[in-house]
């Protein structure tokens, strides 16, 4: 347990969410990488929060043995696989309406899914 409070703590200070303001336009970007704990596999972080309106840039990196992983958020037309050779992929939209998304893995619905909240502005 102790590992794991130690591995959260590390991966948060790691990929924490930047935000950048240009124009009056709000741009929130995040890193979010794909892990293997136990067996169960995972995107952390799980819960992504922005405000309605905001530009939401991911970067996603695969540090799992396992091959392809999906990312996936119906409701803003985001869809995309990430190899695990390294090279990170990267999805951006506009979080047109406040809710609460679920982010799931397409190619391996089992996995753990994660999801996104965005606030009313
Ligand atoms: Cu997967």
């Amino acid at each position: 347990m102790r590992r794991l409070l130690v591995l959260s703590a590390v991966l948060a200070a790691v990929f924490a969410a930047r935000s950048v303001r240009s124009e009056g336009d709000a741009v929130r970007q995040f890193s979010v990488a794909n892990i293997e704990y136990k067996g169960s596999k995972l995107w952390i972080p799980g819960t992504l929060i922005v405000k309605a309106g905001e530009t939401v840039k991911i970067k996603l990196v695969n540090s799992t043995p396992s091959g392809k992983h999906g990312y996936a958020i119906d409701a803003f037309g985001v869809k995309t696989e990430v190899a695990n050779d390294g090279q990170p992929a990267s999805v951006e939209f506009k979080a047109a309406k406040a809710g609460l998304y679920p982010i799931y893995c397409q190619l391996h619905p089992a996995h753990i899914g994660g999801q996104l909240l965005v606030l009313e502005k």
